[in-house]
């Protein structure tokens, strides 16, 4: 069941990437830390644990997502 739900995720994902998140530079649908520090330059670590809903340690697009409409982080340009 588990795995169904991530395959059509990432599929989802996958797709939403490549329309609009403009900051996972390697395309692997998620944003590491690093990735994040790039796209947001000023982004603080109590940032970026209150946007990984999770805990996985990593921001999944759909978490990127909900951050920017929470106002947690600004869209970039
Ligand atoms: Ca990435
Ligand atoms: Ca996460």
């Amino acid at each position: 069941m588990k795995l169904t739900y991530l395959t059509l995720a990432a599929a989802f994902v996958a797709t939403a990437v490549f329309a609009e998140d403009a900051a996972d530079a390697n395309a692997d649908g998620v944003l590491s830390q690093d990735e994040l520090m790039v796209a947001y330059p000023e982004i603080t670590d109590e940032t970026l644990v209150a946007m990984d809903a999770n805990g996985d340690g990593v921001i999944s697009v759909e978490e990127h997502t909900a951050a920017l409409e929470a106002g947690l982080v600004k869209p970039a340009g």
